[in-house]
């Protein structure tokens, strides 16, 4: 590997990494819990359209949960305010509370 190639990869590499600040997008939303999968950090929420992220219709959705601390403070059935944020990943709840 030369010079330039070695450039050409470091140049790569902050341009993703720009890209993927700018894409990241944070939206909160409202729902209804209706799995918790404490040992798999993923929680699984019934939403309305979140247009912001290209989500139309009414969906359930299984997310993973940013700390699995997060899933003791909720339970199936309640209705739950959640900030969701779009990684490279997909999407990742950060934050809820009843
Ligand atoms: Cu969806």
């Amino acid at each position: 590997m030369n010079i330039k190639h070695i450039t050409a990869v470091a140049a790569a590499a902050s341009f993703f990494a720009l890209s993927a600040t700018v894409w990241a997008a944070s939206v909160t939303e409202n729902g209804e819990v209706k799995k918790i999968d404490v040992a798999a950090s993923k929680i699984t929420i019934k939403q309305g359209p979140i247009k912001a992220l290209d989500m139309n219709d009414p969906m359930t959705m299984v997310y993973r949960v940013k700390d699995p601390a997060m899933l003791k403070s909720v339970k199936v059935g309640d209705k739950v305010q959640f900030e969701l944020d779009q990684d490279g990943n997909g999407y990742m709840v950060t934050k809820i509370k009843k």
